[in-house]
């Protein structure tokens, strides 16, 4: 897609105010005129706002250059956004259930991914998630388009959808830890993608006393292990770091001349528990001047494990604290107090680090890292052994951004944007040197930031979007819970200029990515005939058109059903109560979008049924009656007519 040049429709405008009509709140020097202008002037925008508008705005027809796919956060989804026009063209489910694709509502698929996302040895059955961080699979730094994975950041869960048809495919609930907030983050080629524990965790799994803490209670780095074909985490081939009982927060991965290297924040070194007298949990967790920078070394942990030096816990190779010390795979470097974000630039040797607490984002380099591990340059260490590097020796430098900084993100051109919760703004400061830029104030809490693949060994620059916690006057008043507020800003202006306000109505959004949409290579529009989105291959219940049938086989009862525009064949199913009823249903249709749904009254069933698809619904036939079951989908002018009759006999 061409974007329009901002330019042109001002000199457009210019020529046209030769020939007329003045209006009042034209901006920019550029007075406006004709049909254009004065479309502006009634709607009172001023000329760079009309000039916002056409940058946003899509024809009818028209596709968004970039697809944003952003967290749902508490309400367990990944949202997929065009930008520049700010629409939700998606949401896929992945920790929550959701009616209209039948997700965790009647289709086995889904079940079978919630059941096996849920350890029952740690977890009732987990029907929602907090979804904080995405992350799209990468090729040599670059988002490839073929994966895109999301952490649960209350119970240390992973998310894993394929972009092919973007459906979730699997949950993996990560062992010995529960809190999730490092990661993920895919390997700039997507070997693993890491997770790190928040809160630490007894490592037995069983109760145990406050007091025990800095025995008993331990974090973790996670390198899960994900299949190249299909994407899904392997945890028998993955591996995991025991890390001291601080939180560990937010991660990143090394790229380039880092890359085989992660780096994850920490805050309350201090190992308050809350149980002090005189003082909270919150006030003693913020006393230590500086925290940990864990410098890890990821690309020697799997040698390490390849080579047996390793423990077995809970299913997953684990390398105990003593052994990654040892081993030189974990090093500190201290970090200004209580920090939150940890970003590596596009080129792989600065790390930047903002600390809510610190006006500073203070920038590591790698190479003084390694040459001061090399050197053995160390302030002693921590109260587990970890060796912790001198502040000074690995420092790049410091630049004051502002109030509450938070996270950081790049573009094409040496200069990184970070967002500045407590002011409210966006910062942009460039690498070399060290230097504030320019500030854009935003409306109002930021959080995270995005800029068009903006976390990549070669951002693009052009679009940043800052996800704005509160949304205050921002939009009309909807109830008492607001939206939050995602803002589009250009950033191929001489200024940073705000360009769109969109109201999110889900809570709420954490982090999202950015890519161009068309490295998104392998998305399909029709399934091949008979397939089991969950395993994406041929499925052995699929029916062919003509081949429809009821099979009993005991008091288990198998229906191998088709759908198509606008029957069900067959459309009476007779059954006796206590059966166990298998629906197989196939949709054979072949043109895209000729999706039909499935779905059973009173047995809270319902599917969907895009092209090709085979589902499996399955139920006890527990109560007797009549149950008519229909299409939910408005598939046809004889949609309507697209039901049937599920008959449970006494
Ligand atoms: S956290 Cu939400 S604003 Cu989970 Cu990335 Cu910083
Ligand atoms: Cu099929 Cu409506």
């Amino acid at each position: 897609m061409k974007r329009i040049k901002a330019g042109a429709i001002t000199a457009a405008l210019l020529v046209g105010s030769v020939f007329g009509v003045g209006v009042a709140r034209w901006g920019l020097g550029a007075a406006a005129s004709g049909e254009l202008g004065k479309l502006a002037s009634d709607r009172g925008l001023s000329g760079e706002e009309a000039e916002a508008a056409l940058k946003t705005f899509l024809a009818p027809g028209q596709h968004d250059e970039y697809l944003m796919f952003a967290s749902g956060g508490h309400s367990g989804q990944i949202h997929v956004i065009g930008v520049p026009s700010m629409q939700l063209l998606k949401t896929i489910p992945v920790f929550s259930t959701d009616s209209w694709s039948g997700y965790g509502v009647g289709a086995d698929m889904s079940e079978t991914i919630f059941r096996e996302g849920s350890d029952p040895e740690k977890n009732d059955l987990l029907t929602w998630g907090d979804a904080h961080h995405p992350a799209l699979s990468e090729t040599e730094g670059e988002y490839d388009g073929r994966f895109i994975y999301v952490n649960d950041r209350a119970n240390g869960r992973i998310g894993m959808v394929n972009l092919a048809d973007f459906k979730t495919k699997q949950i993996l609930d990560v062992p010995n830890m529960t809190t999730s907030h490092g990661g993920v983050f895919a390997t700039p080629n997507t070997e693993y993608v890491h997770i790190s524990s928040m809160q630490p965790q007894p490592q037995d799994g069983e109760f145990t006393e406050l007091s025990e803490y800095e025995d008993k209670y331990r974090g973790v780095s996670t390198f899960v292990s994900v299949d190249q074909k299909s994407g899904k985490l392997d945890l028998a081939k993955s591996f995991q770091i025991e890390l001291p009982p601080y939180d560990q927060d937010l991660a990143d991965a090394g790229k380039l001349g880092s890359e085989g290297w992660a780096f994850i924040n920490s805050y309350n070194t201090e190992m308050a528990t809350g149980e002090a007298e005189n003082v909270t949990l919150e006030g003693e967790s913020i006393t230590n001047d500086f925290d940990f920078l864990h410098i890890i070394n990821w690309e020697k942990a799997a040698e390490v494990v390849e080579a047996g030096n390793y423990e077995m816990l809970n299913g997953v190779r684990y390398i105990p604290l003593e052994t990654a010390i040892e081993e030189g795979l974990l090093y500190f470097a201290p970090e200004p107090r209580n920090p939150h974000g940890v970003d590596v630039a596009p080129n792989g040797e600065q790390i930047v680090v903002s600390g809510k607490l610190d006006p500073n984002v203070t920038v590591y380099s790698f190479e003084k890292i390694m040459k001061a591990i090399d050197s053995e340059d160390f302030d002693g260490t921590d109260p587990f052994g970890v060796p912790i590097l001198k502040f000074d020796s690995v420092i790049q430098g410091q630049v004051e951004v502002g109030g509450g900084p938070l996270h950081s993100q790049f573009d094409d051109e040496g200069f990184a944007y970070t967002s500045l919760f407590v002011e409210s703004a966006v910062a942009k400061w460039s690498l070399n040197p060290l230097e504030l830029v320019e500030k854009i104030p935003i409306h109002y809490n930021v959080g995270h930031l995005v800029t068009a693949e903006g976390d990549t060994v070669s951002p693009d620059g052009k679009y940043l979007v800052s996800l704005n916690k509160w949304s205050v006057d921002r939009h009309p008043v909807v109830g008492t819970l607001k939206p939050q507020n995602f803002q589009l800003i250009d950033l191929d202006t001489p200024n940073m200029q705000l360009l769109k306000d969109m109201a999110i109505g889900f809570g709420e959004p954490h982090y999202t990515q950015i890519i161009k949409a068309d490295k998104l290579t392998s998305r399909i529009e029709v399934y091949e005939p008979g397939t089991d989105p969950l395993t994406m291959e041929h499925s052995e219940w699929a029916t062919e058109a003509g081949k429809e049938n009821i099979v009993r086989d005991g008091d288990n009862l198998h229906v191998y059903m088709s759908a198509m525009r606008s029957h069900f064949t067959p459309d009476i199913v007779r059954a006796k109560a206590g059966d166990h009823v298998y629906m197989h249903v196939t949709n054979i249709e072949t043109s895209p979008d000729a999706t039909h749904g499935f779905a059973i009254p009173g047995y809270n069933k319902q599917i969907s049924l895009d092209p090709g698809e085979t589902v499996t619904v399955e139920f006890d036939a527990t109560r007797s009656g009549s149950f008519a079951f229909y299409c939910t989908e408005f598939c046809s002018a004889l949609h309507l007519e697209m039901q049937g009759w599920l008959l449970v006999e006494p």
